[in-house]
């Protein structure tokens, strides 16, 4: 069907793209990080309390995606982040074009860290490659631990899965055995942190996991 060869043909050169973005971040020693999430998880909330907590020690840059606006760019500007915001005008995802277009604009021989929040969608950021090297899924205590059986690709997609808001445990119906099951069937090797922005619990273990991943890259180089 001709729709079906449409995607692929988009898929492919988005896949083209990506190898090409992930060479420049090797040839600029750039580690970067996709993080991806429904929306309201809580990703600018986790970068705001990253920028805090590396920022001195790590040069760091944020390219944050949304349909519209710049409201979480701002936000990340104000925490002393280099950011830059890219709106899809209507489109759910980031891909490999719209980041073409953004990374002339950034000088990534001065940046060692570069995040990428991704607009809020469980379901297409997964199918577009954005040629970094980790993709983290965020998935927070309040949208239920059903999602890996609901939205797969992204959970397989993941390198890290953070789950946030656990300070609402109490409030909210969660429950880690049933995502831990599902989690077994559908990538078993799958790192999980459980993290709250709000209180700041694991936030250091996903900051010890970020900077560990930078010593492994640099170590293989
Ligand atoms: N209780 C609680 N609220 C949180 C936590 N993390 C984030 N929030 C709140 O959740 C809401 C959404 O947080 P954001 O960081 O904007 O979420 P986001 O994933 O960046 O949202 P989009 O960019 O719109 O997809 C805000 O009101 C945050 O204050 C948390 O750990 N606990
Ligand atoms: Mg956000």
């Amino acid at each position: 069907m001709t729709e079906i060869k449409v995607l692929q043909k988009v898929l492919a050169s988005n896949d083209a793209l990506a190898q090409s973005h992930r060479k420049i971040f090797d040839q600029n020693n750039v580690t970067a990080i996709n993080i991806m999430s429904a929306p309201g998880s809580g990703k600018t909330s986790l970068l705001e309390k990253t920028i805090e907590k590396i920022k001195n020690n790590k040069k760091i840059f944020v390219i944050e995606g949304d349909i519209k606006g710049n409201l979480d760019a701002m936000r990340l500007l104000k925490k002393g982040a280099d950011c830059i915001q890219i709106n899809t005008q209507g489109q759910c995802h980031l891909d490999g074009f719209m980041l073409s277009q953004a990374l002339p604009k950034i000088d990534l021989s001065k940046v060692e860290l570069l995040f990428i929040e991704n607009v809020g969608n469980l379901v297409c950021p997964a199918e577009f490659d954005l040629g970094t090297h980790y993709n983290v899924m965020m998935l927070s205590t309040p949208e239920g631990s059903d999602k890996p059986v609901k939205y797969p690709l992204m959970f397989s997609k993941a390198d890290l899965l953070l789950v946030n808001k656990i300070d609402l445990l109490p409030y909210v119906q969660f429950d880690f055995d049933n995502l831990e099951k599902s989690l077994k069937k559908l990538k078993p090797k799958l790192k999980l942190i459980k993290i709250s922005c709000k209180t700041g619990e694991g936030i250091e273990e996903w900051v010890d996991w970020v900077l560990g991943e930078i010593g492994k890259r640099r170590n293989r180089r």
